[in-house]
């Protein structure tokens, strides 16, 4: 029913927005589809500042490897610091920082200069330099950004991981990359509790020997052990450091980030972002999608750790000069209201959120956002996963006051910029669609041939056009990546998600079809809990699904078979085997339920048949085809056992 719901941007709205109407939406979507070199140049050229102009706009001759403005020189920290210097943003707040503890920084972009110049120079006298590649495990403070910016600065390749990943997990990102340097804090703000991030390095850099220096910022001051031959306090190093750091002229495909994502491997893949394009795409959507203006401050709430903290609290909102809130801690510290309080506060016009946020802070009331001001508010947005429309009515409502077009934007880690969203002052919304494609993005919904699939209909989304942002390759396994992204269908990207296109042209994007779980917009691989699991001495066998979550979206369910001889209480071993897998990934991979079987479902080939365990989970029934599975009465078994929890 609410899926026939139309919400048409208010007149107000269009006539100040970036893109005015449905005819602004499809005349630059013409362009861009009748011709893509054409509107990606001129874009870069007008849109970018370059030391040295591209000769080709874009190079598809090695595909799926593309290049794109080949020839030119450009700097990604330039162009979101340096050139707004010379302009009235000079004294402009780039960054809003308010800790958990409630403390404030502002940073100018002349500030942020300074700050990311000094830091530049710090890695210089590391010894780091062009082509080095560099982890960023860090709360969030405005250093992350001011690493990543420094970093970008001077070419080094920076590769954020999340502050909530193990050290586990923080190693093996080390290794892929052979990272000569860790960025880290002594520990960041969560909850009222110290997250220890150091010590989370000194574990995982036990066994990486690339690691030459660690460099740490004090944040909150807690004991932390230095080694004196690998580590360095930041404000030790930047004592009397000089101030001037040029930006270093880099080629267009001078790769910018690593940011390793879940596939469908027990092993992340490390998505390679480059110079030139993603930065154009990240700031056209930008302003685009959030209608950014000069007077707006703007909030993302993702962490810097995900693609979205990258692309749109970062690279895209500082390459368009705009005032950027960040906030360290958890939205329901001290209370459930800190997030509306820091709208009010601030002021605070777009605000840019999650799903899952947004159904856990409906679940504490609605006099939580009403004790707040948040008439400053003029646009919302979505990411990460579907948003159902209760949810999106809410958002709607409560916090945007009937007043606020809400962007639900659909993107990936691998596509660097949102792909699918409404053009607020254009396009009319659907709550629970991400509407329409931005301009040179081509999707398809197709089935498994690679056929379109009539409009209505459920298949699996594609993209048929290189664009600026896209992924480059995955770090150190091109074989991967032609594979997971490239071969599905020949020559045409696989996004992994089901989705359907309306008779308006809408899509909808229906979940991933992969053996990829979304929980709280974070993605996380089956096999990768699986493997987790089975690193247990008393597990013999594991098979994960995700299982529909009223807040989360998705929860983490396992099934796990025990080794012969293991007599440990069945509760007791579950919390175990839950913590164990928080300890192994990360507190955000933490299983909602483990259940014990003495037998997993497999075909006659020996694989195990998650969709049937899905079906368990979800509705405690098997329907479907099972006449591929070996043993039948472990169904029975399976879903009893539910009965007895
Ligand atoms: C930005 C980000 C990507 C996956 C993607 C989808 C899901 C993201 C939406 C969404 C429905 C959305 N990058 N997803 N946004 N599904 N509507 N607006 O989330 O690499 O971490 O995840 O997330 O399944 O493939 S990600």
């Amino acid at each position: 029913m609410s899926q026939e719901a139309i919400y048409l941007p208010s007149p107000e709205f269009v006539s100040q927005a970036n893109v005015k109407g449905m005819e602004g939406y499809r005349a630059l979507y013409q362009q861009a589809l009748d011709d893509p070199e054409k509107f990606w140049g001129n874009l870069a050229e007008t849109e970018l500042h370059w030391f040295q102009k591209f000769d080709k706009v874009l190079d598809w001759s090695e595909a799926p490897f593309a290049k794109w403005f080949v020839g030119g020189k450009t700097n990604v920290c330039y162009n979101c610091v340096d050139r707004h210097l010379n302009t009235d943003r000079k004294n402009k707040a780039a960054i809003i920082f308010e800790g958990e503890p409630g403390d404030q920084r502002v940073i100018t972009y002349q500030e942020l200069h300074r700050l990311v110049s000094r830091f530049a120079n710090v890695l210089k006298g590391r010894g780091l330099q062009a082509g080095d590649r560099s982890i960023i495990y860090m709360p969030m403070i405005p250093e992350a950004a001011i690493a990543m910016l420094a970093c970008a600065r001077i070419g080094v390749i920076h590769s954020v991981v999340f502050g909530g990943f193990s050290a586990e997990a923080l190693k093996t990102r080390i290794q892929d990359l052979n990272a000569q340097v860790v960025i880290t804090a002594d520990g960041g703000w969560r909850r009222a509790k110290e997250v220890r991030l150091k010590d989370a390095v000194d574990e995982a850099v036990k066994d990486c020997p690339s690691v030459a220096n660690v460099i740490v910022y004090k944040r909150t001051g807690s004991a932390v052990p230095m080694d004196p031959h690998r580590d360095h306090w930041w404000h030790d190093l930047d004592e009397g450091v000089s101030e001037d750091c040029p930006a270093v002229p880099l080629d267009s495909e001078h790769p910018l980030y690593v940011l390793y994502t879940s596939g469908t491997t027990g092993k992340p893949k490390g998505i390679l972002h480059t110079t030139a394009g993603y930065l154009l795409q990240a700031a056209m959507t930008v302003k685009w999608v959030f209608d950014m203006k000069e007077q707006d401050t703007y909030w993302c709430s993702a962490d810097i750790g995900w693609v979205t903290g990258h692309s749109y609290i970062v690279y895209g909102p500082l390459a368009v000069g705009a005032t950027n809130i960040m906030y360290e801690g958890a939205p329901d510290t001290p209370a459930f209201d800190r997030w509306w309080r820091i709208i009010d506060k601030y002021k605070v016009s777009i605000f840019y959120t999650s799903p899952t946020a947004i159904r856990a802070l409906i679940r504490q009331g609605d006099h939580w956002p009403k004790a707040h001001n948040l008439a400053s508010l003029r646009l919302l947005g979505s990411v990460g996963e579907p948003i159902n429309p209760a949810a999106w009515e809410w958002y709607h409502s409560v916090i945007g006051k009937n007043r606020c077009p809400i962007v639900d934007t659909w993107w990936q880690t691998e596509t660097g910029a949102i792909m699918i969203a409404p053009m607020p002052g254009a396009v009319p919304l659907k709550p629970g669609s991400g509407t329409l494609p931005m301009p040179g993005v081509v999707p398809e919904i197709v089935d498994l041939k690679g056929n379109p699939v009539p409009d209505g209909n459920e298949g699996y989304m594609i993209l048929h056009k290189p664009w600026p942002s896209m992924l480059r390759t995955l770090w150190g396994d091109p074989d991967r990546y032609k594979e997971a992204y490239w071969s599905k269908l020949e020559g045409i990207y696989f996004t992994g998600d089901a989705a359907r296109r309306d008779k308006d042209g809408y899509y909808w994007i229906l979940g991933r079809v992969d053996d990829v779980m979304n929980v709280s917009g974070h993605r996380l691989s089956t096999m990768e809990v699986e493997s987790a699991l089975v690193r247990h001495p008393h597990v013999a066998e594991a098979a994960v699904v995700g299982k529909p979550h009223e807040i989360t979206g998705q929860a983490v369910c396992c099934f796990v078979t025990l080794k012969k001889g293991v007599d440990q209480k069945h509760d007791e071993l579950g919390k175990e085997l839950r913590q164990w897998v928080a300890h192994e990934i990360g507190a955000f991979a933490r299983p909602e339920e483990i259940r014990f079987t003495d037998v997993l479902p497999k075909t006659r080939s020996g694989k195990i048949m998650r969709r049937l365990l899905r079906e368990i989970v979800t509705s405690n029934t098997v329907g479907g085809d099972v006449t591929t599975l070996e043993d039948m009465s472990v169904l029975t078994r399976l879903a009893s056992q539910n009965d007895e929890d």
